[in-house]
């Protein structure tokens, strides 16, 4: 499954590459860029192209992480995406919240970035049973360190894991959906290109590929 990360700063721009891309795109996901240029109001647009999550990576207390995630999902989003370390109550607020719209909820273990392993790494798989346990709908981790996916799949397997990190920062489509991804997440690597339909082919088929030679390594194709 491919994710777009809507982060282009430009609301025309953002629904063409959104409309262009559309065939190869399973959701958008949009960000801070995005909403603080656009305004909220792009999410409900975007929204009847593909299925949006809203990545405003939520990290408060319980009350404010729900009106935010209320907010989003008033606007149409079928996911949000929360951050781990904020504990379980927060969490279970942003559960609750997301099944009176029969949303889902993300929730991120540690960031693709090197800074990801300065204080995340230590307590992504903690974060990934927590979120498991709260009866969340996946994880977020990262394309660049496949073994990290590896870690949190096996820390809370029953939960899909999306991860960025593809393209831009290095990550390689094949190694990620090895590691046991249930989706990537690309942004620049996509909208930055001269043609984005195209890139946004050349993944969804990459994906493709990715996916019949894991089966057939797992014995699944006929
Ligand atoms: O492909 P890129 O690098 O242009 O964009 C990646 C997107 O994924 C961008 O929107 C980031 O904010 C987001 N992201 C990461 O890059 N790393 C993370 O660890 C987590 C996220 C993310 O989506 O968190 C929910």
């Amino acid at each position: 499954m491919l994710i777009l990360a809507l982060d282009v700063v430009d609301h025309e721009r953002a629904l063409k590459v959104a409309k262009d891309t559309a065939e190869f795109v399973s959701a958008i996901k949009v960000n801070y860029p995005l909403v603080l240029t656009a305004g909220v109001d792009v999410i409900s647009e975007l929204s009847e192209i593909r299925p949006v999550i809203a990545d405003f990576k939520i990290a408060d207390i319980p009350y404010t992480s729900g009106l935010i995630a209320k907010i989003v999902f008033e606007k149409g989003v079928r996911a949000v995406i929360a951050h781990g370390f904020v504990g379980r109550d927060t969490l279970q607020e942003v559960r609750r919240v997301a099944s009176d719209y029969d949303g889902e909820v993300y929730v991120v273990t540690e960031l693709s970035s090197t800074g990801g392993k300065e204080f995340m790494s230590e307590h992504a798989l903690e974060i990934a049973k927590l979120a498991e346990s709260v009866g969340c709908d996946g994880l977020i981790a990262p394309a660049t360190r496949p073994d990290r996916i590896r870690a949190v799949k096996s820390a809370a397997p029953s939960l899909k894991v999306l991860c960025p990190g593809v393209g831009a920062q290095g990550g390689s489509v094949e190694d990620v959906m090895k590691a046991g991804a249930d989706a990537i997440i690309v942004g620049r690597a996509i909208y930055n290109s001269p043609d984005p339909r195209e890139s946004a082919r050349r993944y969804f088929e990459e994906l493709r590929s990715v996916r019949e030679k894991i089966d057939r390594k797992d014995g699944k194709a006929n």
